[in-house]
């Protein structure tokens, strides 16, 4: 057996099949695996035991005096037989021609030593991305090099020491009797990197990274080890590991010992001052005092060729109180955000806001309004300022955010702002109250005694937030701004039940839930002759013959396929030939584009069959005049729901959606109101026989309206408002 791969596994089932995935697809075979799992994760044994693989897999449980990474890595070398030995974690995965490389160069090493990559995508995503771009390696960068002490460089930094990814000779390890310590919970893999390199091995570096290290993006549900440890019990583990090591004179030649302590000054200065100036005092002085011990361990040599701030800083802090020291750094901070705050514009703008804007008195009887990022006056914002408008028009003073240049077209009188620009920073910063259906952007600081509604914009199908198994779209923040942005929520308006259940969860919120239907359907359930004068209104505004019945074609966005920020691309997949000639001069389609999508139609050789309305503010007006909605995946059905009429769902790319986008919350096939339909003449011939449709449907629908839209029946602005006026 040449190499045995020792996985050390606590709890993290939804990563172990990438990890054993990239196992069987190594291009070498000659390899086994064995798992050992944390005895609290012991009832995942059998179903590892279970999974089947080409390789050998071999599952150990710790016994309960034994738990830790520490002491499942140690077992893992007990148990092994192979030439060699690789530590790979549990969520962690490696590329298929990694053991195949590695072992190319073995001859005669005792380590050899690869890249590791830091990632916050799955490993379907990183092959399909190589797939696209096959060779992301310049042949000229890899060259491989024996000295140690550029092993240790490649760290960067002491925390960034480690046993992963590095092909071991596992005689080696026995012979100079060389464990993971198991007092360390975090960072064990420093002091036995550490042990490894003070024996003088033969080894080699190979600058390729085969190892990916995955960055965990839920911090909450499925938190990484790092996330759980809290910051102060790190930084004080990584000292310990700096202490031990140079105590117990395991730093091997004397150039080794000053790269050790190179990699201490860069972890205080990257990793401890910046806690100085977070984090509480009690915090502060404990990893402030463990500091201390290691500065006098520093040489002159490592002070000498380190950078001028960083050895003035060291210095600076081994002779003065903390006090001294936080003032210093936020000094040397400032400096260096000035210099980058000179550069950007927006920065500027924050720096006004925080430092001028925020420290101005709150005005409490100020309201901001905002609804798609400001691309539009609709949605809940939209009803919840009418109503309080027409109700308490004196007693406040409103404000809408708009995106563009050009005003959104609001006939009330009130002043409106540019996302971003002074003007609506100022206005956030004085609001009481900020009404919006979005995420608020990540600099707001929300002023004690301010109201935060977050309206949200729409019963999910598709998951959301951190219900997104890996939102490998978003930015690798995506669910830790969620949770920053959430807890800054007052209020959520939940339009039913299923979303009572679902928005505390993937939101990750625990604040007042507003049990009340959403404001913007309000507008469905107006009596049958306000209805029709409004219907007549809305159709002369769009030039819509009053004969003519009304399809709403309005469907959603797709996450892969981004132009740019906020801007996604559309193919229409409806032949809108065959439609109209099919359909005839009964019909006129809506088409209805989503704000994220960017609309470059050209329907000028269908006029009088097709009218664009993306740019129409309100949906909700355009569900009142349609006669038939179709849609896919966008959470418009559940609004639409309310008058009852019929849905279509166009649902072409269903299984591409549903497994590899976002996933649902539902099976759709039985959830929905109305046929699921995958061509152009599917949808027409449901049309065509409308009435016989809507007979089938009906049960299904009755139950889908009783369980999404029964909250609302009208006076959802008037319950809201009531719940968040002071
Ligand atoms: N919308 C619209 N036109 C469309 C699609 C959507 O005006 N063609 C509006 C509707 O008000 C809809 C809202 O945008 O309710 C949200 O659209 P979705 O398609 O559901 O997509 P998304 O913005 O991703 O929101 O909880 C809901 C989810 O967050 C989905």
């Amino acid at each position: 057996m040449k190499i045995s791969v020792i996985i050390s596994y606590i709890n993290e089932m939804p990563f172990i099949t990438d990890c054993l995935g990239s196992l069987e697809d190594q291009t070498e075979k000659d390899f086994e695996a064995i798992i050992v799992c944390a005895h609290e994760s012991s009832s995942d044994a059998d179903t590892l035991r279970g999974m089947n693989y080409s390789f050998p897999l071999r599952v150990i449980v710790l016994s309960e005096d034994k738990d830790g990474p520490a002491a499942a890595k140690n077992e893992g070398i007990l148990a092994s037989s192979g030439e060699y030995v690789f530590f790979l974690d549990s969520d962690d995965y490696i590329k298929p021609e990694t053991f195949s490389e590695l072992l190319n160069l073995s001859d005669g090493k005792d380590l050899i030593v690869g890249g590791i990559k830091r990632t916050w995508k799955n490993r379907q995503n990183i092959l399909k991305n190589q797939e696209e771009n096959p060779n992301p390696y310049p042949a000229k960068t890899v060259e491989a090099s024996s000295s140690l002490s550029d092993i240790l460089t490649s760290c960067k930094i002491f925390s960034g020491i480690r046993a992963l990814g590095i092909l071991i000779r596992r005689d080696f390890i026995l012979d100079h009797n060389i464990r993971f310590d198991s007092s360390y919970v975090y960072y064990s893999d420093i002091v036995f990197a550490a042990q490894l390199f003070s024996h003088d091995p033969i080894s080699l570096r190979y600058p390729r990274s085969y190892y990916y290290k995955r960055l965990h993006q839920d911090p909450i549900y499925h938190p990484s080890l790092k996330q759980t440890i809290k910051d102060n019990a790190r930084l004080i583990e990584v000292m310990r590991a700096y202490l031990d090591i140079k105590n117990n004179n395991n730093t091997g030649t004397p150039s080794f010992d000053t790269e050790y302590d190179t990699l201490f000054i860069r972890f205080y200065v990257r990793r401890i001052t910046p806690f100085f100036i977070k984090n509480d005092t009690e915090k502060k002085s404990e990893v402030y005092e463990k500091a201390n011990e290691c500065f006098p361990m520093l040489s002159e040599a490592s002070l000498k060729n380190a950078k001028h701030y960083h050895r003035a800083l060291i210095k600076y802090s081994s002779c003065h109180s903390l006090d001294k020291i936080i003032k210093r750094v936020r000094i040397h901070t400032l400096k260096q955000q000035a210099f980058k705050y000179f550069h950007n514009w927006s920065r500027i703008k924050q720096f006004i806001y925080r430092h001028i804007y925020l420290k101005r008195p709150m005005k409490n009887n100020t309201m901001i309004f905002e609804s798609f990022f400001g691309k539009s006056y609709s949605d809940s914002p939209k009803y919840i300022f009418e109503y309080i408008f027409n109700n308490h028009s004196d007693r406040y003073r409103y404000i809408w955010v708009r995106d563009k240049e050009q005003k959104l077209h609001i006939p009330y009188p009130v002043k409106q702002v540019k996302r971003g620009s002074l003007k609506y920073l100022k206005a956030i910063a004085d609001a009481g109250y900020y009404i919006t259906n979005v995420r608020q952007p990540m600099y707001y600081i929300k002023r004690p005694g301010s109201i935060l509604l977050q309206t949200w914009h729409g019963t999910p199908l598709k998951k959301l937030g951190f219900d997104i198994d890996e939102a490998v779209f978003g930015t690798p923040r995506y669910k830790i701004n969620f949770k920053l942005q959430s807890k800054q929520w007052d209020y959520l308006i939940s339009p039913n039940e299923f979303c009572s259940e679902t928005f505390p969860h993937c939101f990750a919120y625990n604040g007042t839930l507003l049990n009340t239907g959403y404001p913007r359907n309000d507008i469905l359930h107006l009596p049958a002759d306000q209805k029709a004068e409004l219907c007549s209104k809305i159709k002369k505004e769009l030039d819509i013959p009053a004969d003519k019945k009304v399809i709403l074609y309005a469907p959603t966005w797709r996450d892969d396929k981004k132009l740019s920020e906020k801007q996604y691309e559309f193919h229409l997949e409806l032949d809108l030939m065959r439609m109209r000639e099919r359909l005839g001069n009964e019909y006129i389609v809506l088409l209805r584009l989503h704000y994220l999508l960017v609309d470059s139609l050209d329907f000028s050789s269908f006029s009088g069959f097709i009218r664009n309305a993306s740019s129409y503010d309100d949906i909700a007006r355009l569900y009142l005049i349609s006669d038939i909605l179709i849609t896919d995946y966008s959470s418009v059905f559940f609004d639409y729901a309310n008058l009852r009429r019929p849905v279509l769902f166009f649902t072409y790319d269903l299984d591409e959606y549903a497994d590899e986008l976002r996933g649902f919350y539902f099976d759709m096939k039985k959830l929905v109101p109305g046929p699921l339909l995958f061509t152009t003449d599917e949808v027409i011939d449901s049309i065509l026989n409308l009435s016989e449709l809507t007979k089938e449907y009906q049960a299904k629908y009755d139950e889908f309206y009783d369980r999404f839209c029964s909250w609302e029946c009208g006076n959802s602005s008037q319950k809201v408002v009531e719940k968040i006026l002071k």
